[in-house]
């Protein structure tokens, strides 16, 4: 609810059909902004962001935390869900519930309404933090689509084929803009280009991008 709910904005020009499957809602995180962030930073708390290493052992520029049943982790031998965090050998802390219904909602509202994430990837870029065109295959519900927020400073996000090889996409991706992958989008390739300096009122020098999955 806000000030603008009067005013005749076309809901379908918020509503960006990317791919088959894969749907952008442009602004719809907006009005969750603040408990969203708050609900971040408590779980950075119990579970403190760090620099992920790739299975090849190169350091990721991006910080990431993880909440859920299951959070995502990498070791030598590959990417795995784990039920503990290997760095506090605790398990991971809970979503936050306002995190939680944020996602059903959302997901619901781009049409996968059976959509209840049991894991969510918390990452941090700072000005020229950047991730590496890549495929997320690791859960094991493909069927299930993945959610993502974007808060704080914008970014161009890479929008790719099955093959990381194909032809890529590029949009912008800023403080509130959601994200539905699913159906034939669930495999897509994608990354981001390295973070540009400067401030959001909210979030501060940084982006955060939240993606909340169905793992199990
Ligand atoms: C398309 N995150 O955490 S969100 C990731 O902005 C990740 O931090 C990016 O890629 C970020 O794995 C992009 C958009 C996104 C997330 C998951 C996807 C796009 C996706 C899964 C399948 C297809
Ligand atoms: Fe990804």
């Amino acid at each position: 609810m806000d000030l603008f709910d009067d005013l005749p904005i076309a809901t379908e020009d918020l509503r960006t059909a990317m791919a088959p499957g894969a749907v952008l809602l442009r602004g719809w995180g907006r009005a969750d902004d603040v408990g969203i962030l708050a609900a971040v930073e408590a779980v950075i708390s119990q579970a403190p962001l760090r620099h992920m290493q790739t299975p090849g052992g190169h350091t990721m520029s991006i910080q990431t935390s993880r909440c859920g049943s299951m959070g995502w982790v990498s070791e030598p031998g590959g990417y795995r869900y784990a039920a503990i965090n290997p760095h506090t050998r605790q398990p991971w802390p809970a979503i936050p519930p306002n995190m939680v219904d944020f996602a059903v909602l959302a997901a619901a509202e781009a049409g996968y309404p059976d959509f209840v994430p049991d894991s969510c990837l918390i990452n941090q870029y700072l000005p020229g933090n950047k991730l590496g065109l890549h495929q997320d295959r690791d859960e094991r519900d493909l069927r299930a689509p993945v959610v993502s927020l974007s808060l704080g400073l914008p970014a161009t996000f890479l929008f790719g084929g099955l093959q990381r090889s194909g032809k890529t996409q590029r949009y912008r991706l800023a403080h509130g803009d959601v994200v539905v992958w699913g159906g034939p989008s669930r495999l897509a390739f994608h990354g981001v280009l390295p973070v540009a300096d400067g401030h959001h009122p909210l979030a501060g020098g940084r982006r955060i991008n939240i993606t909340f999955r169905k793992v199990g």
